[in-house]
């Protein structure tokens, strides 16, 4: 162990520990920001410089270790004085349009300025780059001329997802971080997942805003329908400044009626739904010998990237819609029949922990069957926008009939969720036997990258594989392509953590991901049904609509295809 003093005070810690943790033990706060917790460390901004006695340079607290005896200074006439010249130098390459900044309230850079209570005029001149917004994303904005060049974005693109869209180019002054030979992100590889803007410290990358259509079509007196994902309720809160994990549904469904919208409607349902179609079409592969391992489809950016980089492998992706589509198809043609509208009468919005189902829903062969996704973010915006008090709120319900979702659909919203909601109900239906206790997979539940569980059902030992992270999921399509996945079904998504995770949420840590998995999974505990098999509303719409799963019906209005 190391012993050192911070500020004046002990602090006994382990080999390697480097100044910055250390002070964190001692909750001592040093400013920084191309640090993050979950990353490499870079140590490129000097933001969080400290002054160590008998060393003439400040040494970065993220990248220097302690050492036995080390006495260290974190906030020094010297040191301050330091850091508020880097963060000079840092504002005279940023535009100061602060108030009209989708990051207001929440940049990093905003934050630090402020601490560092920089109240004299900037002695560099302001010089910003000359590059273009990039509007070009339907799911992510870039206004490089606001970038600080922390690199998180490309650790995030690269590392997590495998992709590395964006790279740095040029020195020194000229330093960039852009797509190569300078393109439109929409002309990229971009699958549109928004891990980038989850790290981005500044508003350089952020989330397509698109809640003044919502304002528009109300104003044009749409009939306004939403729906909500199963993760919203978890993360929403905590966009609103709650703790992570703070469960808010009814507040949520009573926020979005005083927006505006004349029903608000539950994912769950649609992916209680998604599990019927998916669940039959994989027990019809498995009996008649289809393509195997199916690869779940509900998550845009993971179909995108199969379309890109395994368009060989496409068969094996479901042909099942995600829940969001498949809720607005029955939202254009059940619901606006049993409410005698016509289709283009209705506005169908979602709101999504997804920066990619905007994309989605902009697909050629999606129609226009959603019309609008918003994101947790965008919808916390509106609901301070609108004033509401959203603490006091009290709960209000779903409307019916699509209101109603099972424990099973609930999950979704993690890694391993949509196996286990479809295990659930593939179980009972082929073995006719109910999961009673022993309804929790816990095999297919963690944060490890990829997993893999068995399962004997009836007579077959049926092969999952659960990925999370696109860079894990190259690893196995390659498996797949050379033969070496002997798995029946593999679930996909491109989010670490799945959509509570998503890039449409508040900022996310893997910290902050374990509280939100525990309140997922605590929702699906709390429901008093938990297959989706058994919600009546699911059972209603077979009746009265779609006749049974995979029916002409079906396919024409919950499957699709893919492009590659
Ligand atoms: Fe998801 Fe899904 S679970 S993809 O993560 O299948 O976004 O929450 O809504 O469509 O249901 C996202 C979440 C979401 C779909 C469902
Ligand atoms: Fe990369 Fe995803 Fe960002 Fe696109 S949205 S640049 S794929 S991290
Ligand atoms: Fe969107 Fe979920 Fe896929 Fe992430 S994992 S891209 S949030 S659907």
């Amino acid at each position: 162990m190391i012993h050192l003093k911070i500020d004046g005070e002990c602090v006994e810690v382990p080999e390697g520990t480097t100044i910055l943790e250390a002070a964190r033990k001692l909750n001592v706060h040093i400013p920084t920001l191309c640090y993050h917790e979950d990353q490499a460390v870079k140590a490129v901004c000097r933001i969080c410089v400290v002054e160590v006695e008998g060393q003439r340079l400040l040494p970065t607290a993220c990248n220097t270790p302690v050492s036995e005896g080390m006495v260290v200074k974190t906030a020094s006439p010297k040191v301050i004085k330091a850091r508020k010249n880097v963060m000079e130098l840092i504002l005279a390459r940023h535009p100061q349009d602060c108030l009209i900044c989708s990051k207001n309230g929440s940049c990093e850079l905003q934050k630090v300025a402020k601490d560092l209570n920089m109240n004299q005029p900037n002695r560099y001149e302001l010089t910003l780059r000359s590059t273009k917004k990039d509007e070009s994303s339907p799911c992510i904005v870039r206004d490089m001329k606001k970038c600080i060049l922390c690199g998180r974005c490309m650790e995030s693109c690269g590392k997590v997802q495998g992709i590395q869209v964006m790279a740095k180019e040029n020195r020194g002054f000229h330093t960039e971080i852009v797509p190569p030979y300078g393109k439109d992100l929409v002309d990229t590889s971009c699958v549109g997942c928004g891990q980038c803007v989850q790290v981005c410290p500044v508003g350089a990358l952020s989330i397509r805003d698109n809640t003044d259509e919502v304002y528009r079509q109300t104003a044009a007196g749409k009939t306004m329908v939403i729906q909500m994902a199963p993760s919203v309720r978890i993360n929403l809160a905590e966009a609103l400044g709650q703790k992570p994990g703070t469960v808010s549904t009814g507040k949520i469904v009573h926020a979005l009626k005083k927006i505006g919208f004349y029903k608000v409607f539950d994912s769950d349902f649609s992916a209680d739904l998604t599990i019927m179609e998916e669940g039959t079409e994989f027990l019809k592969r498995l009996k008649e010998g289809g393509t195997l391992p199916m690869f779940t489809s509900c998550c845009p950016a993971w179909v995108k990237y199969c379309e890109t980089y395994g368009p060989d492998l496409l068969p094996h992706l479901s042909t099942a819609k995600s829940p969001q589509q498949m809720f607005g198809s029955i939202i254009k043609t059940y619901f606006a029949e049993k409410e005698g509208l016509k289709r283009e009468d209705i506005c169908s919005v979602s709101v999504m922990p997804c920066t990619a189902k905007k994309f989605e829903c902009k697909r050629p062969e999606m129609k226009d069957d959603v019309d609008i996704v918003i994101t947790v973010v965008e919808l916390a915006k509106m609901i301070r926008t609108a004033g509401i008090d959203f603490d006091n709120l009290e709960d209000a319900e779903f409307d019916v009939p699509f209101g109603l979702g099972s424990g099973a659909a609930q999950i979704f919203g993690i890694t391993g969720g949509v196996m286990e909601a479809a295990l659930r109900t593939v179980y009972e239906v082929v073995t006719g036997n109910s999961l009673e206790e022993r309804l929790e997979f816990t095999a297919v539940r963690g944060f490890e990258g990829i997993r893999e569980a068995s399962l004997q059902i009836g007579d077959l030992t049926v092969k999952v594989a659960i990925v999370h992270g696109l860079a894990n999921a190259k690893k196995v399509l390659e498996l797949v392509r050379e033969g070496k996945a002997d798995y029946h079904f593999i679930e996909v998504m491109s989010c670490p953590g799945g959509c509570i995770g998503g890039g449409g949420n508040a900022p996310t840590t893997w910290k902050k991901l374990a509280a939100r998995r525990d309140a997922i999974y605590q929702e699906d505990r709390n429901l008093p049904i938990r297959k989706s098999h058994e919600n009546p509303y699911v059972q209603q719409i077979y009746k009265e609509f779609l006749g049974e799963p995979l029916s002409e019906k079906s396919h024409e209005l919950l499957h699709t295809h893919y492009i590659s």
